[in-house]
């Protein structure tokens, strides 16, 4: 039986793991969950995830959280030779692609979930001038990344950009990529967002994400007048 993906499309992090599933060629049953709604809150999941977040992966009795954990579980299982150049060998490539990887749960995923958390609890009208300082902060250290290489952490796409590319997609939504200031960043998200598995996979999620968080801004303003 193929792993199964506890899932939504507009969660950046669950869009990275359909992505992978699918450049790795591998097909994962799917099960939808909507956070927003909390179902990923019961106790059979709970058990499963007590982190209580979409993604989770489940093969056999084997659960796994996190969308990083778990596409390097997937590389690691799934890849074959020709997919080597999404997570080589080399150690300092490896290290450098293990960073971006942290970098995106520690640093920038947080960015854009500040600005989700009280969207989605009914109080944020708009993302306030600090949460739009932390992001521009997040872009700079992409633009500094994209110094040397065209991807992330190499001259071809890796696990990394494409962690970082979900996440970056919702984010640009809501507050745009200056490209006088960010140019590198810009460059690098249309490169990303050129490919045709971003195209299928991506960018309908995202468009669904932030849809949704803006016009839930729209009614946390609306209610906020009342
Ligand atoms: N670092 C985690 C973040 C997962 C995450 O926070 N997912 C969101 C949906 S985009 C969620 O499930 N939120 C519910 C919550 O935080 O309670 C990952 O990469 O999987």
């Amino acid at each position: 039986m193929p792993p199964l993906l506890y899932k939504t499309d507009a969660s950046p992090p669950a869009r990275t793991v359909m992505l992978v599933a699918d450049i790795l060629g591998l097909n994962l049953d799917m099960k939808e969950i909507n956070p927003v709604l909390r179902e990923q809150d019961t106790p059979e999941l709970t058990m499963k995830n007590p982190m209580r977040t979409v993604p989770l992966l489940e093969e056999d009795d084997f659960c796994l959280a996190d969308s990083h954990a778990i596409i390097l579980y997937l590389f690691d299982k799934y890849a074959k030779r020709q997919h080597e150049h999404l997570y080589p060998s080399d150690k300092r490539k490896r290290a450098t692609i293990n960073q971006r990887l942290f970098f995106d749960c520690g640093v920038l995923f947080p960015r854009l979930r500040s600005i989700m958390a009280p969207t989605y609890g009914g109080k944020l009208t708009e993302p306030s001038k600090s949460m739009l300082r932390n992001v521009d902060d997040a872009y700079r250290m992409l633009e500094t990344y994209l110094s040397n290489t065209s991807y992330l952490a190499d001259d071809v796409i890796t696990l990394a950009d494409i962690s970082v590319i979900t996440t970056i997609s919702s984010l640009n939504g809501l507050h745009p990529i200056n490209e006088k200031v960010y140019p590198k960043l810009k460059q690098w998200f249309n490169n990303m967002s050129q490919q045709e598995y971003c195209k299928r996979i991506n960018e309908p999620g995202s468009k669904q994400h932030v849809y949704g968080l803006k016009m839930l801004m729209e009614n946390n303003k609306q209610k906020s007048k009342l």
